[in-house]
């Protein structure tokens, strides 16, 4: 059965597309794997239900397909960059991480042989030259079998490696100093930051500290969006530009300042990361010395998942906050701290159905009864709400389902790992054997480490001859079920 669903969607693939490709430059429909490196704007993917893209087969074929999955990228993204310089053909897409890498590779199996090449591509359902292009991969069953159901997709990346006509700060900051961005569009603004030229007028004949370059690792990889548990890694170049020194055993600290969002924070509010020492004898007049600071982030309460960071990296820096121009006098003051650092860190999550108990599993048929859902969130807190389905089937026809019930459970409800609902059901008018399916996450909207724990089901049996109407509850109006308890644990 499963091996026969899984040619059905490959078949569905192979029919959906158009074959028509120019021979010397790249189809816009496909887009190959190249490595991706910094600087470069990327777009990240959702992983969808291909039946709940509105209007269109969604790159798998049959919109009565339910199995079949799509990677969603804003690819508009990099054409309103560009601007007139745009070329589709810069598109590529990479794997940010080991798993990430993975991933690509296993879902590229699944794609199609090209009959010229033999090769496999990654075909986009969506041309890429047009304007408002969401670009939509398709992700039938067999990439959901080969990916563990999409583990490791949320870290498949497209990116633009063309000119680029514009750059401007992130849209989604306002440039206060205060952006606190839970859900960054694409990695455009990722990436290190830079020196600052000197504002202030010169003090002669002084040492002169600037930091000339900072950067983040993780394992060794210069990289901008990290995992709640990863080592980040901090280097910074430390470099006196000035005609004076200070002593040999003297040391000058360095520090590595936190803010949340793009911008760095009122200085008030700044974080001191992770700070280094170094000896004057290792920064001389047009010497520099480069230093690296890991910190394990599961250690930072401060650090949330899901959250975008920059750190400012300041040389001299004695005081996190109102240093004064630190332990030693300078030609400049004013150039001491770099440009923001930016970068992500993502959250993991896991949500699963933990129980189902009914208040009659032999119910009449037409009646109302009660269900008490469990919902239990592991690995990291959830950074939005998480949405439960309730669905019924005939005799245990998980393909044949209908939805009875969705609701969402709040984020701030599963904070502590663990929510429960009792959700008001009507059960089949008809008398027959049924199963009630609840599921979290239907969708998939929210990635998730592992995708087989999302649902469970209960055996219900409708009796009676002469089904009783449904009586409304209290506060039920329209014929809406309503939740009509809900607490945490
Ligand atoms: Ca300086
Ligand atoms: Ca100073
Ligand atoms: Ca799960």
């Amino acid at each position: 059965m499963f091996t026969k669903m899984i040619g059905i969607a490959f078949l569905l693939v192979l029919s959906s597309f158009q074959y028509a490709f120019a021979e010397t430059e790249r189809n816009s429909q496909f887009i190959d794997q190249s490595a991706w490196y910094n600087e470069k704007p990327i777009v990240f993917g959702t992983l969808k239900w291909a039946t709940s893209i509105p209007g269109g087969t969604a790159g798998c074929g049959d919109p009565n397909d339910t199995n079949d999955k799509v990677m969603m990228y804003d690819a508009s993204v990099f054409r309103r960059i560009a601007g007139s310089a745009y070329n589709p053909n810069k598109i590529y897409i990479y794997g940010v991480t080991a798993l990430g890498n993975v991933a690509l590779a296993a879902w590229r199996q699944t794609m199609p042989k090209e009959s010229s090449s033999q090769e496999r591509k990654i075909r986009a359902s969506d041309t890429l030259s047009d304007w408002k292009t969401t670009v939509a991969i398709c992700f039938g069953l067999r990439a959901q079998a080969y990916t563990m159901n999409g583990q490791g997709m949320s870290d498949v990346v497209l990116w633009y490696d063309g000119p680029i006509e514009t750059r401007t700060s992130s849209p989604l900051d306002d440039g206060t100093g205060t952006g606190d961005v839970m859900t960054p569009v694409s990695g455009l603004s990722y990436g290190p930051g830079t020196s600052l030229p000197a504002t202030d007028p010169i003090i002669a004949n002084k040492p002169d500290f600037i930091i000339d370059r900072n950067r983040l690792f993780k394992d060794g990889t210069e990289q901008y969006v990290f995992g709640k548990s990863d080592t980040m890694c901090m280097e910074a170049k430390l470099k006196n530009i000035g005609q004076g020194k200070i002593d040999n055993d003297d040391r000058v600290r360095t520090r590595f300042l936190l803010s949340k969002g793009y911008k760095e924070d009122p200085h008030g509010d700044w974080i001191g990361i992770a700070s280094f020492d170094t000896r004057g004898d290792h920064v001389e007049q047009g010497e520099s010395h480069t230093e690296t600071v890991c910190v394990s982030l599961v250690d930072k309460p401060y650090i949330v998942p899901g959250r975008v960071y920059n750190i400012v990296t300041c040389a001299d820096r004695t005081e996190i906050n109102n240093n004064d121009g630190g332990a030693y006098q300078e030609e400049h003051e004013s150039n001491n701290c770099t440009t923001e650092m930016v970068f992500e860190v993502r959250g993991s999550y896991n949500f699963a159905i933990t129980g189902i108990a009914l208040s009659h599993n032999q119910p009449n048929a037409g009646d109302v009864i009660q269900a008490t859902i469990g919902v239990s969130s592991t690995v990291d807190a959830p950074n939005a709400d998480v949405p439960v389905s309730v669905f019924l089937s005939l005799n245990g026809d998980w393909n044949n389902r209908w939805i009875v019930d969705s609701f969402s459970i709040s984020q701030q409800e599963l904070q502590g790992g663990y929510a429960s609902r009792v959700r008001n059901i009507a059960v089949p008018g008809s008398i027959g054997e049924f199963t009630l399916w609840v599921c979290a996450n239907p969708n998939g909207e929210i990635p998730e480490t592992y995708g087989n724990d999302n649902c469970q089901s209960v055996w219900l049996e409708t009796l009676g001859t002469s089904p009783p109407q449904p009586q409304p509850l209290p506060g039920e109006s329209g014929g809406a079920i309503i939740s009509i308890i809900q607490f945490v644990l």
